[in-house]
């Protein structure tokens, strides 16, 4: 008896996935069917990458990015550019009315979630920042990650901004 209604399910899933498929060639036959999560792991994606221009004869900076993760969680470990001598992990916080930064070691972004550098806040610390880095312009900053012992990157173009700009 429950083999019958199992056997009836499956088929009833056999035509509804039929009609997916050729509802979804309908719509946008060159597109392939997107792989589940579980095949590709997590997916990165960002907006508002930038880096402030250094103030003065200044060569360090701060910079910024908002992160995205899909599928899985990952931990943001360490950052780099061909434009940076060293880039370090911030956090900032209010210290007995002072603002003070502290360097961390990662900064973690759980599945669906999102991860927010920015002035004030969290940060990429820049030091040693070249003279290509002036505003107008766009610096490669690639960022790693650690997704569940596995490594991933992202290379992200980040907008050289200049301060009341
Ligand atoms: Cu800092």
């Amino acid at each position: 008896m429950g083999r019958v209604i199992e056997k009836d399910f499956a088929m009833s899933r056999l035509i509804l996935g039929a009609a997916v498929l050729a509802f979804a060639a309908a719509c946008s036959p060159a597109d392939a069917p997107t792989p589940s999560a579980s095949e590709t792991g997590p997916v990165l994606s960002y907006t508002d990458a930038f880096i402030m221009e250094p103030i003065g004869a200044r060569d360090m900076t701060m910079g910024g990015v908002t992160l995205s993760v899909e599928g899985g969680d990952v931990t943001l470990t360490s950052a780099s550019s061909t434009s940076v001598g060293t880039i370090e992990l911030h956090t900032m916080a209010m210290v007995e009315g002072k603002m003070q930064m502290r360097q961390v070691e990662g900064f973690d972004i759980a599945d669906g979630d999102s991860l927010e550098l920015k002035r004030g806040g969290n940060h990429l610390m820049m030091f040693d920042v070249g003279e290509d880095v002036v505003g107008g312009e766009t610096v490669d900053i690639t960022l790693n990650f650690d997704s569940n012992g596995a490594p991933m990157t992202l290379v992200v173009e980040a907008d050289v901004r200049v301060v009341g700009e």
